[in-house]
């Protein structure tokens, strides 16, 4: 029998049965990766403790380390996301016009479902690691080819990214808070919220990251951000959470929880990203500060860091990570893990705000889609 089409609200009653059966089934695939974390039990592994939190624990991860037995170990026991390092970049999936290429991103994103972990992808759309033929467009072909670029590699992931970096460090270092010159750039100012809702169109159940270094306390660079999100925010540019990469030398910016709760203040997630700090007297310290300033901001929806063991950091030099080039657990490893287990188990923030929820409907069968916290003001409104 068909069913007369009719607005999506008048159907929400007969629907609120099938509604909460979903949100109740979404909210469990939400929450799997969350509460199991390899076999270890909750609060002796980071992302189990983090996972008591409401939040994910993650690592960077090139594909090819995959078979190394050390890291996998470690990974699957300790970890529950992951960031392909580099095999989701323009240059790797698309190394010719239009051919694209996913081993490595498949690769990660396979163990990665074994292994009930997120998947942060990383990056659609970035200045550097551009394939060449990239490199030399300009203009309308290079903002097409771009565009094009974002739908088929958020199309071909569609469902399985827990959050994209759909734009990666697209602001110039500096005291000028302006946007980096690129070649994206010179396509015109508006390539970035262009790029935004390309990738939801893409992908709308991924949550829509801008992702940046040296915006981890607040100064110019990161008020350059800020400024760009709230004006994302307010004219309805989808764009759900900002990634703070804190890759991070000795000292923590003494703003750096502020920072992250100014931007969580705008109404999006806040990531930490891409995690290093340089070994120093005070690496444990810091790694525990910034552990807590994520606890400490409701929408800090998790961390990680790039890379497991210091040997597989592109700044190994500085060992800058949880474990070492042996595998052993560093005393920054125990000052995380304690951080995580400090303060009993709170109830999970989660990444959705639970005050209403929105309903997507298919247009032609009427049929719910997904459910969606409040930040996400498509479909129909549950309160
Ligand atoms: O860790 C990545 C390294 O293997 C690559 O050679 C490098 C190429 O630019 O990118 C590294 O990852 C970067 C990340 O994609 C974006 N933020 C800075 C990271 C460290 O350079």
């Amino acid at each position: 029998m068909k069913h007369q089409s009719r607005p999506a609200q008048w159907r929400l009653p007969q629907r609120l049965r099938a509604i909460l059966i979903l949100l109740t089934a979404a909210l469990v695939a939400v929450g799997a990766p969350l509460v199991t974390s390899g076999s270890a039990s909750a609060g002796t592994t980071l992302g189990a403790s983090a996972a008591e939190k409401g939040r994910y624990f993650g690592a960077a991860v090139p594909a090819f380390k995959l078979s190394d037995g050390q890291f996998a170990g470690i990974l699957d026991r300790e970890f529950n996301a992951v960031t392909p390092e580099n095999e989701m970049k323009w240059d790797a999936t698309e190394p010719s016009q239009n051919q694209f290429r996913y081993t490595g991103g498949d690769q990660i994103v396979s163990h990665a479902q074994a292994h009930n972990m997120r998947v942060r992808g990383h990056t659609l759309l970035w200045h550097a690691q551009q394939p060449g033929w990239a490199q030399s467009l300009s203009g309308t072909a290079l903002r097409n080819a771009a565009m094009n670029h974002v739908t088929q590699v958020a199309t071909h992931y569609r469902g399985q990214i827990y959050a994209w970096d759909v734009v990666n460090e697209a602001f110039a270092d500096g005291g000028s808070g302006a946007r980096r010159d690129s070649n994206l750039q010179r396509t015109g100012n508006d390539w970035i919220e262009v790029a935004f809702r390309t990738a939801r169109a893409a992908d709308p159940a991924a949550k829509l990251c801008y992702n940046d270094y040296n915006t981890d306390g607040v100064n110019a660079k990161s008020t350059g951000v800020y400024n760009m999100v709230r004006d994302f925010k307010s004219r309805g540019v989808p764009i759900d959470c900002v990634g703070f990469q804190s890759h991070l030398g000795t000292t923590l910016p003494g703003d750096y929880q502020a920072n992250l709760q100014r931007f969580a203040d705008l109404g999006v997630d806040v990531q930490i990203t891409e995690l290093d700090i340089s070994q120093g007297s005070n690496q444990a310290t810091m790694y525990a500060a910034v552990t807590r300033a994520c606890l400490a901001v409701t929408r800090c929806t998790g961390i990680t860091t790039w890379g497991v063991r210091d040997s597989d950091s592109w700044r190994s030099g500085d060992n800058p990570l949880l474990f070492d080039g042996s595998g052993n657990k560093k005393p920054a490893y125990t000052a995380v893990l304690n951080a995580l287990n400090a303060g009993g188990t709170t109830p999970p923030p989660g990444p959705v705000d639970t005050s209403a929820w929105y309903v997507l409907l298919n247009r032609n069968s009427g049929k719910a889609l997904d459910v969606y916290g409040a930040s996400t003001a498509d479909g129909a409104r549950i309160t």
